[in-house]
């Protein structure tokens, strides 16, 4: 038993480490596998099957039959739903394990998957569980005597590509819909954090998805992700990683089958403060926006624009603010911040932070790595940041905010407009008229109004612009696996 600050919690035994592979446990093809570290000290937890190309051929032979001849896309939408709220279930019994796996795979707060990421993996299992028997065409009255009708099919075998920084919470917004829409698929985890994937497959198979349903390639972008993307068999790709490899999935696509995909990429998110605003409330969601899950987050909150009327005392007290903000264990329940994922990671940002200093921003606080061990980083604030700086341009994706000064509501608009992204924005005022100038002059997919990160399973998610395509979440979601067939007819019997 170990005991960290305020949380007590038992290293789980790592009981699933093998790909799965229409509803067994094997290994790879190859035999390799790869280390998964703990980011809290870069120590390994275990040693994960790598699957490459031949093991995605097998998954993607294991899916279409599965499609092709199974039962998953010939049940009612009803049964489909049945079951999945059976997964639901044993997720939610199992809550605890899964968030230790979680904590210790990528260094997200404990608390925070107890509470937030692990049931919402089993609200959105439920979410889509009742959708599954709502998915309807439309009737269509043609000219004459014809008539038409279309009919929503799932797409086929989907290939679901996840990233690391929200691994329970991304299999499934991925997974549930597609499941609910009758698809069958393979998933490629993260590098960095396999281990929950690997739980969850055994959780559907316990709840009585049909082998071959739902597959799990563990391994590398490089090698088992470009596999998927680029497979002859391979119906629709949904992706969410960085810019460069949305780049590189539509291109495997473009140049194997014409594949649809999906892709929910990054983002360099404007949070623009004006002066009405509440300054505390203004910090709080600000420090949230930047801070939430270590920085390592697509929508963050990266350049906060603040007016020039309430610049000083907002730098004052965000600097006060920042000294209750406490970066350590991520089993602590005190802890608000916990280890960048990987070692990768931690030296793009404190790379990044570099490029600050030396680019002639002002280090307002943190800019530093701590901890004896493991991928810890101080949260970060510069200010005097000009926007031709790299810290203000790219993606940093770690706790790094980056403070600028404006005077006009169109003057920050050109700001904050001016960026290759367009995934989220934030505005906190109180003028009606204010928020909704900006966020209709705002190119991005999500604007938040006095708020930032607040998700709704109902509310669809995704980007303008360079951070992607596609919608994530809310019923939207179900489109990416669904295709529509039309048929028209005539009647042989006059209409009297
Ligand atoms: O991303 P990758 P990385 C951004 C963020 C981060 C940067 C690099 O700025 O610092 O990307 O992170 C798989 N074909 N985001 O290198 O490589 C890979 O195995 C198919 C934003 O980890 O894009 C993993 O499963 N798949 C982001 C997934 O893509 C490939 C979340 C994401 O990894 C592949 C993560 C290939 N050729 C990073 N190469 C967000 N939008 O939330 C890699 N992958």
């Amino acid at each position: 038993m170990a005991s960290n600050g305020s949380s007590v919690w038992k290293m789980p035994e790592i009981k699933f480490t093998k790909l799965f592979i229409n509803g067994s446990f094997v290994d790879s093809i190859s035999g390799k596998t790869f280390e998964t570290r703990d980011p809290r000290t870069g120590e390994v937890i275990a040693k994960v099957a790598e699957g490459d190309k031949q093991d995605v051929d097998l998954a993607v032979k294991a899916a279409r039959e599965a499609f092709d001849y199974g039962k998953w896309p010939r049940k009612s939408g009803f049964e489909r739903g049945r079951i999945m709220m059976k997964l639901a279930d044993l997720i939610d019994e199992h809550q605890e394990e899964l968030a230790i796996l979680e904590s210790l795979d990528s260094g997200k707060l404990f608390h925070h998957n107890k509470v937030m990421d692990i049931p919402g993996a089993a609200n959105s299992v439920r979410y889509y569980a009742g959708a599954a028997d709502k998915i309807h065409g439309e009737t269509m009255k043609c000219s004459g005597e014809f008539q038409g009708y279309t009919l929503k099919e799932p797409i086929g075998v989907v290939g679901h590509i996840i990233p690391w920084n929200f691994p329970s919470v991304m299999f499934f917004a991925k997974v549930a819909p597609a499941l609910a829409a009758g698809c069958t698929m393979i998933v490629k985890p993260a590098e960095q954090t396999p281990l929950t994937a690997l739980y969850y497959v055994n959780l559907a198979k316990e709840a009585g998805i049909p082998d071959g349903v739902l597959n799990v390639i563990t391994g590398f972008g490089s090698t088992a992700g470009a596999a998927l993307c680029s497979h002859m068999n391979v119906d629709a790709i949904s992706f969410t990683g960085s810019t460069e490899v949305g780049r590189l999935v539509m291109e495997a696509s473009a140049r194997s089958n014409l594949k649809p995909v999906s892709l929910e990429l990054g983002g360099k998110s404007p949070l623009i403060i004006f002066n009405d605003a509440d300054v505390n409330m203004a910090i709080d969601v600000a420090m949230q926006a930047i801070f939430y899950n270590k920085g390592e987050i697509c929508i963050a909150g990266s350049r906060v624009f603040v007016h020039e009327g309430i610049y000083d005392e907002f730098i004052k007290k965000i600097t006060e603010s920042l000294k209750d903000w406490v970066v350590g264990d991520p089993f602590d329940s005190n802890v608000n911040q916990g280890p960048q994922v990987d070692k990768k990671q931690f030296e793009k940002i404190l790379r990044y932070i570099e490029y600050g200093k030396r680019d002639g921003a002002t280090l307002l606080t943190g800019g530093k790595s701590c901890g004896k061990k493991g991928y810890f980083i101080e949260p970060t604030i510069f200010t005097d940041v000009k926007e031709d700086m790299m810290i203000a341009r790219d993606e940093i994706f770690g706790p790094v905010m980056c403070l600028m000064k404006f005077k006009t509501i169109e003057e920050v608009i050109e700001k904050a407009n001016n960026t290759i992204y367009g995934l989220a924005a934030g505005i906190i005022t109180n003028d009606l008229n204010i928020a909704n100038r900006v966020s209709r002059s705002i190119r991005a997919g999500i604007i938040w109004i006095n708020c930032y990160t607040a998700f709704d399973r109902d509310c669809p998610y995704g980007g303008y612009k360079m951070s992607g395509f596609g919608r994530d979440l809310g019923l939207h979601a179900l489109e990416k696996y669904l295709q529509e067939k039309t048929s028209n007819g005539v009647s042989k019997l006059k209409t009297p």
